[in-house]
């Protein structure tokens, strides 16, 4: 049985307690590895750590924190082959999918950030006065960084990377279901060299380890990636304190679908927005528009192509369809299918998954699930569901599109197709989403700004909207004489 074990001031240790937690397989739906079930000892212990170790950390030159993060990133690739198996087998999704998206994203991430340090600039202000201002922007101290269970590695380095870039301290908090990776990762963090302390990485329950983690009063910075419902329990366990905080939370996406599209273009990328990593993405497009002159040849082809998609063991490279992440989180999708039916949607797709080995029958599986004839305000067209469930929904005019898609209280991303380049500009504008991606899906510039608005969280992530996150700004206004 495989241990997982925290980081803390570059130690690998088991929790205090020495309590573990149980990690599963998705894909087999065996126990396969324990996790150090963290309390606030040890989470105390990682922010002494990530203290201690701010004041060297914070004034070591750009350059030399640039070249240990560089180190970071060549030890990654390097464990490429090792990182996408654990995270394929952690987290359900196929291992090609690990291989080329979640496992290279991760040292990009890096290495983004690095760069992205070299050459920040700053502004400053002459006036006619005699008066000059410049802007100082200073690392602020240990920053405690939540991270889910979707993308484990991809996300929990998109947070550290400008975090310690900028000069900060980590405390890390990696999803309780999803805790491989980052376990692998803390190796690494000790083999590139890095000081004590100056990346942490504390394993445990969310109410536990994490709430510890949100409410240490020497902790003056969350990042948090998750559910909604999560990220306003932690804004208000933290209200008072001040901290500087930035939420990535659900999203209940539209993908809008006119009749000038490049058709074969949407269906292609439709099917990935919708069930790429089993639809565990907060940017997938959970709910599809189709302009009603195509309505029914965009259903019949989406259904077809649907069916098509192999369901199975992550490890196969036919898989397009792995396992989804707990049995507690495939009940609540599959109870969301069974919901749609009482509010009087059409199930179009096949149910049964077929075709798995002796040795996954107790995986958590589910065929790609397409439903159409609900309204646009049941539950099932306004809660997320997060899996690999989506529903299509015909409009007639540019307003009706708009208004189910903005029609729900989430605001994190969209897709739009059209080759109308009007619509595209006065359309795009009136989407209530942080991310509209016209004719295309998840094309990831990391230094453009990643967020949402309404119940999709606070704060944008990505480049100078990181950097400006991690550190404290100061107008410095000098006069002087003529
Ligand atoms: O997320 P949680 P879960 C959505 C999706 C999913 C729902 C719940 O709808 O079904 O969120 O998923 C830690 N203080 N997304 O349960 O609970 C927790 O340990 C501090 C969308 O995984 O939000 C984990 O590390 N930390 C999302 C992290 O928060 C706490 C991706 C996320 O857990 C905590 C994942 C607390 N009190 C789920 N409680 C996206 N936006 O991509 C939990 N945590």
């Amino acid at each position: 049985m495989e241990q997982i074990r925290n980081l803390i001031g570059g130690e690998m240790l088991a929790s205090l307690s020495g309590e573990t937690l149980d990690n599963f397989n998705p894909s087999t739906g065996a126990v396969y590895s324990k996790v150090p079930d963290s309390g606030e000892a040890d989470i105390d212990r990682a922010v002494q750590a990530a203290t201690s170790a701010f004041p060297g950390w914070s004034g070591t030159p750009v350059n030399d924190r640039v070249a240990l993060i560089m180190k970071l990133a060549d030890l990654i690739d390097e464990r490429a082959e090792d990182l996408a198996v654990a995270e394929s087998r952690d987290q359900g999704k196929p291992l090609w999918l690990a291989k080329a998206v979640d496992i290279p994203r991760a040292s990009a991430n890096l290495r983004f950030f690095a760069h992205a340090v070299m050459n920040t600039k700053s502004v400053a202000f002459t006036d006619v006065n005699n008066v000059v201002e410049y802007i100082n922007r200073s690392p602020i101290g240990p920053c405690a960084l939540i991270s889910p269970w979707n993308l484990p590695l991809y996300i929990l380095t998109w947070k550290i990377a400008p975090c310690i870039a900028t000069g900060n301290t980590a405390i890390c908090k990696p999803s309780e279901m999803t805790p491989m990776t980052a376990g692998l990762f803390s190796e690494l963090v000790i083999e590139a060299g890095f000081p004590p302390g100056v990346i942490n990485i504390v394993h445990g329950l969310g109410s536990k380890a994490g709430q510890a983690l949100v409410t240490h009063p020497d902790v003056p910075v969350i990042s948090f990636t998750g559910g909604t419902k999560t990220g306003g329990h932690i804004a208000e366990s933290v209200a008072h304190m001040f901290k500087k905080t930035s939420f990535e939370l659900g999203g209940k996406n539209p993908n809008i679908i006119f009749a000038d599209c490049d058709f074969e273009k949407a269906i292609r990328t439709s099917l990935r927005s919708s069930f790429l990593n089993q639809g565990e993405i907060c940017l997938c497009g959970s709910r599809i528009f189709v302009e009603q002159s195509i309505y029914d040849k965009f259903v019949e082809r989406f259904v077809a192509e649907t069916d098509q998609l192999v369901v199975g063991d992550p490890m196969s490279k036919k898989s397009f369809v792995g396992a989804l992440v707990s049995r507690d989180h495939l009940d609540k999708v599959l109870s969301y299918v069974e919901l749609a039916k009482k509010e009087g949607g059409t199930v179009l797709t096949k149910t049964g998954v077929e075709g798995l080995s002796e040795a996954h029958k107790l995986g958590f599986y589910m065929r790609p699930t397409v439903i159409t004839g609900l309204s646009p305000e049941c539950r099932v067209q306004q809660e997320e569901i997060f899996g690999p469930v989506v529903t299509i929904t015909p409009f007639t005019t540019e307003e009706e599109a708009l208004t189910m898609a903005n029609g729900v209280q989430y605001g994190l991303s969209a897709s739009l197709w059209t080759s109308d380049n009007s619509r595209v500009h006065r359309l795009s504008k009136k989407i209530q989403a942080g991310t509209v991606w016209v004719n295309s899906w998840m094309y990831r510039n990391l230094r453009a700004p990643l967020g949402g608005m309404k119940s999709s969280g606070i704060g944008r992530e990505g480049g100078d909207y990181s950097l400006n996150f991690f550190t404290e700004t100061q107008n410095v206004s000098v006069s002087y004489s003529s």
